[in-house]
């Protein structure tokens, strides 16, 4: 019979609170990792301090989402993915239809949100914007009111899975929203009752009825197909990337997921995390305007030499954790030649990456020269019609949303404890080392 996702994760719990109990009860002191003075001064690169469950990001695979890896789930729905995060499994067909009617049910988003977005000033990135929204809506928060009433910690993640979907059910309409007003796009769209998630956020943005040049075509089912894609793309990166870890430190002081998501997606808005997929497409638009079109690929080579010259980065190149194509970037490539190959700014995106990675091997800082989820990513939006590039780290963030919050509700249902890792002075640094 068909399970709701809070009944399919009851009958898991006890059994995932079992494994974490014996793993604390008989090996609590085994060693699982070293700390060196770079990685202490160096952002904790690779130190294993946390546990997440959700996905796994190995230097030579890339993204696997609970054993499957990301390439294997480009033709998933969002909503199936979310599922699969928080239990390891797909839901069934029965499951995923119940799910989609639930997170329609909780897709109201009130007024004072609105309010909220419309009093901004109008110069607001659009990231400050969906963050201040999700903060505001805090006030709907069931996990603190329920908190706030005196509830035991094993129920913690019952209402916390509430909070998820009804962040989840509303974040599409108040980043389509957030488009809207921002870019005076016209009056607000209502989310439609019969369109699935990734395909009524399109209908919402209103990019799924472009006005057509004569001779231009376009086919809804596309822009949908896109942007399920980029929604399942998006969604989990494990636990310690700086979105993520946010969320996790936020909520593991019981702070709600209000409180937590916007945390995490401030996080998000970093040049150096999601915020690189706008810069991604605005330095691809610079070498077209610079070269006047799709530009070769020796101005492509002397335009990336220029910027790594002047100090700054490739944006879309480089990972912390990846050592190989980012398969997120080759299922985006594969998405845009299947669909607008011959689109020039799409060209370009693809003669960066026959110049790119070649180049910052030869500049010889990047550890990883090959290209991340960034990359590719705008080029697809912008030919789909979305051409507001500072908006696309909030497409980024509704689609991240679903791995931050499985990761909350995962963490609430095991009661992992508030994050307090020790920090050292720089003092206690120097006698350290000289011990050693
Ligand atoms: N262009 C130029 N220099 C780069 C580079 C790039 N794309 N990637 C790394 N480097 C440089 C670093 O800035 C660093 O220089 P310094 O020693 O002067 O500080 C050096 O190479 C070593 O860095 P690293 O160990 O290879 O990379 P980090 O783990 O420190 O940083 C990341 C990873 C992603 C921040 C970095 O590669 C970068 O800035 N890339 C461009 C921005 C980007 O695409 N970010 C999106 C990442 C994916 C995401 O989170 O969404």
């Amino acid at each position: 019979m068909a399970k709701t996702l809070k009944q399919r994760l009851a009958e898991q719990i006890p059994a995932l609170r079992e494994e974490r109990a014996a793993l604390m009860r008989d090996h609590r002191d085994k060693v699982i990792s070293q700390v060196t003075v770079e990685q202490a001064i160096g952002g904790m690169r690779g130190v294993k301090g946390m546990v997440c469950d959700t996905s796994v990001v190995e230097p030579d695979t890339g993204l696997v989402i609970r054993n499957i890896p990301i390439k294997d789930l480009t033709e998933a729905m969002p909503e199936e993915i979310f599922w699969l995060l928080l239990t390891g499994e797909k839901p069934t067909k029965e499951e995923l239809a119940g799910f989609q009617k639930e997170l329609k049910k909780a897709g109201k988003v009130p007024d004072y949100v609105w309010k909220v977005l419309k009093a901004m000033p109008k110069t607001s990135h659009p990231m400050v914007m969906l963050d201040t929204a999700i903060l505001a809506m805090e006030n709907e928060s069931l996990f603190r009111k329920r908190y706030d009433k005196g509830m035991p910690k094993q129920d913690y993640w019952d209402p916390m899975l509430d909070d998820a979907i009804r962040i989840l059910g509303t974040i599409h309409t108040i980043a389509a929203g957030v488009y809207r007003i921002r870019y005076k796009k016209g009056a607000l769209i209502k989310p439609s009752p019969k369109l699935d998630w990734g395909a009524d956020y399109c209908r919402m943005l209103g990019i799924d009825n472009p006005k057509l040049k004569k001779g231009e075509k376009f086919n809804k089912e596309d822009v949908y197909a896109m942007m399920r894609l980029y929604l399942v793309l998006h969604s989990d990166h494990e636990g310690g990337n700086v979105s993520a870890n946010t969320c996790h430190t936020v909520g593991s002081a019981l702070s709600d997921a209000y409180y937590a998501v916007s945390a995490g997606l401030n996080g998000l808005a970093g040049p150096l995390h999601g915020l690189a997929n706008q810069e991604c497409l605005g330095w691809i638009l610079e070498t077209m305007k610079k070269f006047n079109g799709a530009p070769t690929e020796k101005q492509l080579e002397d335009y990336a030499w220029e910027t790594l010259k002047s100090g700054k980065v490739v944006p879309g190149y480089g990972h912390a954790v990846l050592r190989i194509t980012d398969p997120r970037f080759d299922a985006f490539r594969a998405f845009g030649h299947k669909y607008m190959p011959n689109d020039p700014v799409f060209l370009t995106v693809d003669r960066v990456f026959n110049v790119v990675p070649k180049v910052l091997k030869e500049h010889g800082k990047a550890k990883d020269p090959w290209p991340n989820v960034d990359a590719g990513s705008g080029a697809l939006l912008y030919y789909y019609g979305l051409k507001e590039f500072q908006y696309y780290t909030v497409l980024f963030s509704v689609s991240r949303a679903m791995g931050m919050l499985a990761q909350l509700v995962i963490n609430r249902a095991l009661g992992t404890p508030i994050t307090r890792p020790k920090s050292v002075s720089t003092e206690w640094l120097k006698k350290q080392v000289l011990k050693v």
